[in-house]
């Protein structure tokens, strides 16, 4: 029991993340699916509009911060970054435990805002007005504020951590430009968490104010105005969403590369110049998710065309995976299909996202499905696939056990069929016109919502499905150096000649 609560061991805290996040994923997945529920036929299925609206805010606010986060910045962060750079463990081990640990009180405040008054009904936004005492009176947004502070003290904790481990605690002979590229990514985002997450603890704690101590920073009956919540809010909120995305490119890297049998990514520094770009554009191009609040057509043309710069790093980065993976004749592994899921579908999303930069074209687009078919385009298939490629990549060393190769072959095509089926058509709903955040629609909008509906239960099934294939590992207790079963990681590792690859690796990796 204290081995967890007071752990400083990086491994464990890691699987703890592992652990706290694959808990929330089930959470946040129960939420989208009452969402597809409601969304499956027209008219109201659950009679309340306020309810449908907290259950859309939540599963936002859980994906993110208690999902996507948790695994890939705390879980393969905390496993992986120490044993890359060949430090014993983070640089402060004992406030590594407290990030963790103030992860789930925040998490318990979110879900207690749903179970006071009527609920944070706002959207992951948090926008006011309707954030304000004039929509939501009551407690409920004052307990998401309250969660979002933990959760964002749980974070800059942890990015200070990572920047202080990776600046001081690489090996010798390890310098920068030598520096694995995931190992890079993770210092990225979290200097990227270190300046952003600051200004959206200041937007919150302005609209805390502003609820409950009669300040009007956001209220222009007392000279305040409401944009300046939106300019604050998408300051954190667009480096927020590369947040989600730059460790994820890590792992593809590391996955990619040594599934295609190179000893490097192409273009090493290329990856790394692209995604110090794409840290850096982040912050100069927020505004593009407020074309439509009235600024002049300067500001717009500025936005759209620093938002679509971004194309070009991302392009590098694309470019360079697929000639990582050129030229190699392979039955892939199933972590090397999960990185080619990932780095078609990722740029179906980024090339979504270059249409919505268009400042003209977003007047019509936002606010639409076509935005949510966005970015869970990049999310749901971008995030979501690189954590399932660096989990069945990285299984072995995380637990020791192995995976049943052809039964994860199964579960990747149903999740594939799933997603697609559920967010493609959303193209078409948002291209009709089809608001976002609203609990119904006309009928002429049926047929793909019932598609969209029936994609998500198939996504449903293939996770259900990953849970017994995880669990069956864990019963049959297979180890992987013993096994028939072996994953292609490991056995990458035992084929390479010791001259390519020092065996004194192998113990780090199954340890
Ligand atoms: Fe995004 C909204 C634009 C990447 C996540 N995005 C969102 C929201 C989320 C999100 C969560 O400009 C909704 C927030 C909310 O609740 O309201 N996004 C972009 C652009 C990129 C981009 C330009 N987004 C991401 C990533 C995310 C993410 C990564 C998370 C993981 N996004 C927007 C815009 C909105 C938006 C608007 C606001 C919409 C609205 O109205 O609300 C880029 O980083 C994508 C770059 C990637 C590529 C693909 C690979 C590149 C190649 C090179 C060649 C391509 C070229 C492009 C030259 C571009 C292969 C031109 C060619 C064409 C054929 C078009
Ligand atoms: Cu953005």
């Amino acid at each position: 029991m204290s081995k967890w609560l007071f752990s400083t061991n990086h491994k464990d805290i890691g699987t703890m993340y592992f652990i706290f996040g694959i808990w929330s994923g089930m959470l946040g997945m129960m939420l989208s699916m009452i969402i597809r529920v409601e969304l499956g036929q027209p008219g109201s299925f659950m009679n309340n509009d306020q309810v449908y609206n907290v259950v859309v805010t939540s599963h936002a606010f859980i994906m993110i911060f208690f999902m996507v986060m948790p695994i890939m910045i705390g879980g393969f962060g905390n496993w992986l970054v120490p044993l890359m750079i060949g430090a014993p463990d983070m640089a402060f081990p004992r406030m590594n435990n407290m990030s963790f640990w103030l992860l789930p009180p925040s998490l318990c405040l979110l879900v207690i805002s749903s179970m006071v008054e009527m609920g944070a009904g706002t959207g992951w936004t948090v926008y006011p007005p309707l954030s304000s005492n004039i929509a939501h009176s009551g407690a409920s947004v004052d307990l998401a504020i309250f969660s979002l502070h933990l959760a964002g003290i749980s974070s800059i904790l942890g990015a200070v951590n990572f920047i202080t481990t990776i600046i001081n605690m690489r090996g010798v002979g390890m310098y920068f430009d030598r520096t694995p590229l995931f190992v890079w990514s993770v210092l990225i985002t979290a200097i990227l968490l270190l300046l952003s997450l600051p200004v959206l603890a200041g937007a919150i704690t302005m609209l805390l104010t502003d609820r409950n101590i009669n300040t009007s920073f956001f209220d222009p009956s007392g000279g305040g105005d409401p944009i300046l919540y939106q300019h604050l809010f998408w300051f954190f909120g667009h480096p927020e969403v590369y947040i989600l995305i730059l460790p994820g490119f890590g792992l593809i890297s590391h996955i990619v590369s040594q599934e295609s049998g190179k000893s490097e990514s192409f273009g090493y520094i290329g990856m790394l110049y692209a995604m110090i770009s794409i840290g850096l554009l982040g912050f100069v191009v927020w505004a593009h998710h407020m074309f439509t609040v009235g600024m002049d057509v300067d500001t717009r043309a500025y936005f759209t065309s620093a938002t679509m710069i971004i194309a070009v790093p991302t392009g590098i980065k694309i470019f360079s995976w697929m000639a990582t993976m050129h030229g190699v004749t392979f039955q892939p592994s199933i972590s090397m299909i999960w990185s080619l899921g990932f780095v078609f579908l990722f740029t179906m999303g980024g090339l979504t996202g270059i249409v919505l930069s268009n400042s003209s074209i977003d007047v019509a687009l936002h606010d639409t499905y076509y935005v949510v078919a966005h970015f869970h385009y990049v999310l749901s298939m971008g995030a979501v696939f690189a954590i399932m490629a660096g989990f069945i990549h990285w299984y072995p060393l995380f637990s020791g056990l192995t995976l049943i190769s052809n039964w994860l072959k199964i579960q990747f095509f149903i999740m594939f069929i799933g997603v697609n089926m559920t967010f493609f058509p959303q193209h078409f709903l948002g291209l009709s016109g089809l608001p976002r955040r609203y609990s119904d629609y006309p009928d002429s909008y049926t047929m793909w919502n019932v598609i969209s509906s029936i994609g998500s239960l198939i996504s449903l099934i293939s996770v259900f499905y990953m849970i017994f294939i995880i669990w069956e590992s864990m019963i049959s207790n297979r180890n992987p150096l013993f096994s028939n079963n072996m994953l292609s990681s490991i056995e990458w590792y035992q084929k390479m000649p010791p001259d390519e690859h020092s065996y004194s690796e192998l113990p780090m990796l199954i340890n």
